[in-house]
C-alpha cells in the first residue's frame, strides 16, 4: 500500500525482444502481455499495465511498451505521463536501433531521469557483459539519461532485481512532486466495459487531481459523463492524484465514443486544437530535413494526428537544428501550452523531432516572422512575460493566463509584477501590454491631431469619433480616456477631447466678421439678432459660432439664440434679485429685463438648465438661496463645471 507517498509512474523502452515484459512480469508478478496475439506472439503489441510496491513502501505503476518499430505509435502514447523510464537494454544483443530511438524520443519528451536494465545477463559471460556496459554507456553519453544507473539482471535467474529495484527507489525519490494545477486531465490509453460496471477508461493522470461523482467532458468530442468509480492499481479509491495511474468507470459515455488519444477533462476547461505552434527541434540523426509542408505524425499524451508542417522560418529545418513550425492537424487534439509533443515522419517511418506546444490558437499572423516573434514572446521563460504576450490585444487576466497556459495563481503573480513593473497597464475589465497602450494613445493623439488640422475652429473631436479610430469596447475605450486625460496626453472640453495644446484659431476675416457681430449683439443686448440674422448678415456661420461659444465669447441657448455673457449675467442678477423677493412669470421676467418674450424665453431656460431656476405652473423660483445663486450663475457664464453635490 502507497501511504503517503505519492505514487509515481514508470514506463519501460527498448527493443524489441529484449526483455522489457520479462522483467515486469519478474518484478511484479503481473504479465503485462495481456491480449492473446501478444502471447501467441510473443512480443508486446500494445501497451501493458502492472504495479509493484518498493522497499520504501511506495506504489509504482508500470507501462510497458512494445519494442518492435511497427508499434512505435503506442510507445508513444505510453510514455507521455511517466516520471521516470527503465530502459531495458539485452546483454546479448546490445545497444540497437529502437533502444536509440526510444532514447531519442524520451529526450524529446522530457523524460531524463530513469535506470538502464541490462537484460538477459545469464546469456552472457562477464567479458562481453563489460563491453556492452560500455556500449550503453556511449549511447547514453549526451542524453538527459547520461548518468543513469546500469544495473545487470537476468529474469531467468532472478539476478539482480533487488538492486534494480533499489536503483529506481533512488531515482524516483529525487523526481519532483507531480504538478497539480487543479484541472485534472486524463490522456485516455485505453477504453473498454467491463461487466457489471459498463464503460472504463485508463490512464496517467496529470495536472490535477479525479473524484468519485466529478462530472466530466471527453475531448475532443465534448460529450459528458460522470465518474462513477475510481481504481489505482485494481484497488478502489475515491480520489485518485495528478501522476497516478487511474481507470474511471464513467456513466453517461458509450465506450464506442471513446478513442485513445481523448481526454477526460472537467467540462469546459480544456478545448481541442487543430494548429499547434511550436518550436520544432529536428533530430541530428534525422535522414533529411523537415520541409515547408511535409505531412508528418504527431504525438502529444496519448494523442496522436497526421499534420502538415508550416515551417516559419526559413524553407527547412535541417537535422540538428530547429525552427518554429506551425502543425496544422487533420484531426483536432486535445493539448495544453506546454505540452510535449514527437513529430514522426510517415514514410519511410522515423522519428523527426519534437518540441513544447507553444500556441494552439490557431491565428494566423500576417506575415510569418510576425508569427515567429509571437511564439517567441509566447513561449518565453517566464511566466510575466508569456502572460505580457497575451496581452497583444486588451484581455482579460482569465483569458490571457489561459492562452498563456498558466494556471490562476501563476497568473495573477504574473500579472502584478506587470502592473507594478509599468509592462502591462489596465484597461477596466481588461489589460494590454505597455506597448499597445503606447500605440493606442498614439492613435487617439493622431486622431485629435487630424482633427485640430481639418477644423481648427473646433473645440476638439467628439468621444465617438475617436472611439471609431480605435476598434475598442466602450468601458475599456473610457478607461483608456480616462488614463490618459490624468496623464495630461490629452484634455477634456467640454464634450470634445483635443491636445491640451488645442485652441481654436479664428482667422483674421473670421475675427473681422466676429467684432462687426459682437457690435451688433452690444446694440441691445436682451434683444440680440438671432443666430440665423448674423449669419445671413454678418457671415457668422454655425461652425464659426460653436467656435465662439467654446471660447466663451458668445452664450448659444437652444439653436437660434444667441447672447453676450454680459448680457446673461445682467439678466441673471435681476431675476435672482427678483426672486429673492418671491416666484415670478415670463411676463414679469420681460417687464423687468426691458426685453421681449422671444428672447426671455431661452435666457429663463438657460436659468433652469444651469440649476438655478425651476418652473412651478406658469411660475419661476428660486432653487437655492440668492447668493449662492450668483455664484451658480458666474460659473455657468464662465463654464467652470459644478462641484459636487450642486
Ligand atoms: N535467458 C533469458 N531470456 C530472457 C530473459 N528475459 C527475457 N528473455 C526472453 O527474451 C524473449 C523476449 O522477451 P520479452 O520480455 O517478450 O521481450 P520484450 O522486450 O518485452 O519484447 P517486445 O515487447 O516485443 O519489445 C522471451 O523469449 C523471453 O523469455 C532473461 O533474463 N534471460
Ligand atoms: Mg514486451
Amino acid at each position: 500500500m502507497s501511504g503517503d507517498a505519492p505514487i509515481r509512474v514508470v514506463g519501460t523502452a527498448g527493443h524489441v525482444d529484449h526483455g522489457k515484459s520479462t522483467l515486469i512480469r519478474a518484478l511484479t508478478g503481473i504479465d503485462p502481455d495481456r491480449l492473446r496475439e501478444e502471447r501467441e506472439r510473443g512480443m508486446t503489441i500494445d501497451l501493458g499495465f502492472a504495479w509493484l510496491t518498493l522497499p520504501g513502501g511506495a506504489d509504482v505503476g508500470i507501462v510497458d511498451v512494445p519494442g518492435h518499430q511497427d508499434f512505435i505509435r503506442n510507445m508513444l502514447a505510453g510514455v507521455g505521463g511517466i516520471d521516470a523510464v527503465m530502459l531495458v537494454v539485452a546483454a546479448d544483443e546490445g545497444v540497437m536501433p529502437q533502444t536509440r530511438e526510444h532514447l531519442s524520443i524520451l529526450e524529446l519528451l522530457g523524460i531524463d531521469r530513469g535506470v538502464v536494465a541490462l537484460t538477459k545477463r545469464d546469456l552472457v559471460d562477464d567479458e562481453w557483459g563489460a563491453l556492452v556496459r560500455a556500449e550503453v554507456r556511449a549511447a547514453l553519453a549526451r542524453t538527459p539519461l547520461a548518468d543513469a544507473p546500469i544495473i545487470e539482471v537476468s529474469a531467468a535467474a532472478r539476478s539482480g532485481l533487488a538492486e534494480l529495484l533499489a536503483a529506481l527507489e533512488t531515482v524516483l525519490g529525487a523526481a519532483p512532486p507531480r504538478r497539480d494545477l487543479g484541472r485534472p486531465r486524463l490522456p485516455i490509453d485505453r477504453a473498454f466495459t467491463m461487466t457489471g460496471f459498463g464503460t472504463v477508461v485508463t490512464g496517467t493522470l496529470v495536472d490535477g487531481a479525479l473524484r468519485v461523482g466529478d462530472e466530466v467532458e471527453l475531448v475532443p468530442g465534448g460529450l459528458r459523463g460522470r465518474i462513477r468509480g475510481l481504481q489505482t492499481h485494481r484497488r478502489p479509491i475515491e480520489i485518485a492524484q495528478p501522476g497516478s495511474r487511474v481507470a474511471a468507470n464513467l456513466s453517461g459515455i458509450e465506450k464506442e465514443a471513446i478513442d485513445r488519444g481523448m481526454v477526460l477533462a472537467r467540462p469546459g476547461t480544456l478545448a481541442p486544437t487543430s494548429a499547434i505552434g511550436t518550436r520544432l527541434a529536428v533530430l541530428a540523426d534525422a535522414s533529411g530535413p523537415l520541409e515547408h509542408d511535409d505531412a508528418v505524425r504527431v504525438h502529444a499524451g496519448t494523442a496522436e494526428a497526421i499534420a502538415r508542417a508550416a515551417v516559419l522560418e526559413a524553407g527547412s529545418i535541417a537535422p540538428g537544428s530547429s525552427g518554429w513550425v506551425q502543425l496544422r492537424l487533420a484531426t483536432p487534439i486535445a493539448v495544453t501550452i506546454g505540452d510535449r509533443l514527437v513529430v514522426r515522419r510517415p514514410s519511410p517511418s522515423e522519428t523527426l523531432g519534437g518540441g513544447s506546444v507553444a500556441d494552439t490558437s490557431g491565428e494566423r499572423s500576417r506575415t510569418r516572422a510576425e508569427a515567429v516573434a509571437a511564439l517567441e514572446r509566447r513561449s518565453a521563460p517566464s511566466a510575466a512575460d508569456r502572460l505580457l504576450a497575451s496581452f497583444d490585444v486588451p484581455r482579460t487576466l482569465a483569458e490571457a493566463g489561459e492562452r498563456s497556459g498558466l494556471d490562476a495563481a501563476a497568473r495573477a503573480l504574473a500579472y502584478a509584477t506587470l502592473v507594478e513593473s509599468g509592462q502591462a497597464v489596465a484597461l477596466a475589465d481588461a489589460a494590454v501590454s505597455r506597448e499597445v497602450f503606447e500605440s493606442l494613445a498614439t492613435r487617439v493623439e493622431r486622431t485629435l491631431a487630424m482633427t485640430h488640422r481639418r477644423a481648427p475652429l473646433r473645440a476638439g473631436a467628439s468621444r465617438e469619433e475617436v472611439r471609431s479610430a480605435l476598434d475598442l469596447a466602450p468601458k475599456r475605450y473610457a478607461a483608456l480616456v480616462a488614463r490618459l486625460v490624468a496623464d495630461g496626453r490629452i484634455a477634456e472640453r467640454g464634450s470634445a477631447l483635443a491636445l491640451p495644446a488645442h485652441r481654436p484659431t479664428l482667422t483674421s476675416a473670421q475675427e473681422q466678421r466676429w467684432a462687426e457681430a459682437r457690435a451688433a449683439l452690444a446694440r441691445e443686448p436682451l434683444q440680440p439678432p438671432s443666430a440665423a440674422t448674423l449669419e445671413r448678415e454678418l457671415g457668422i456661420d454655425l461652425e464659426l459660432l460653436v467656435a465662439l461659444a467654446e471660447r466663451g465669447d458668445v452664450i448659444r441657448v437652444g439653436s437660434d439664440s444667441v447672447f453676450l455673457p454680459d448680457a446673461v449675467l445682467r439678466f441673471g442678477d435681476a431675476i435672482i434679485d427678483s426672486l429673492a423677493a418671491g416666484p415670478i412669470t415670463v411676463a414679469k421676467a420681460r417687464d423687468l429685463t426691458g426685453s421681449s418674450r422671444k428672447h426671455v424665453l431661452p435666457l429663463l431656460q438657460f436659468l433652469d438648465d444651469h440649476g438655478l431656476t425651476r418652473r412651478v405652473g406658469d411660475d419661476r423660483v428660486l432653487i437655492n438661496d440668492p447668493a449662492t445663486s450668483r455664484e451658480q450663475l458666474r460659473r455657468a457664464i464662465n463654464r467652470v463645471p459644478a462641484r459636487k453635490g450642486e
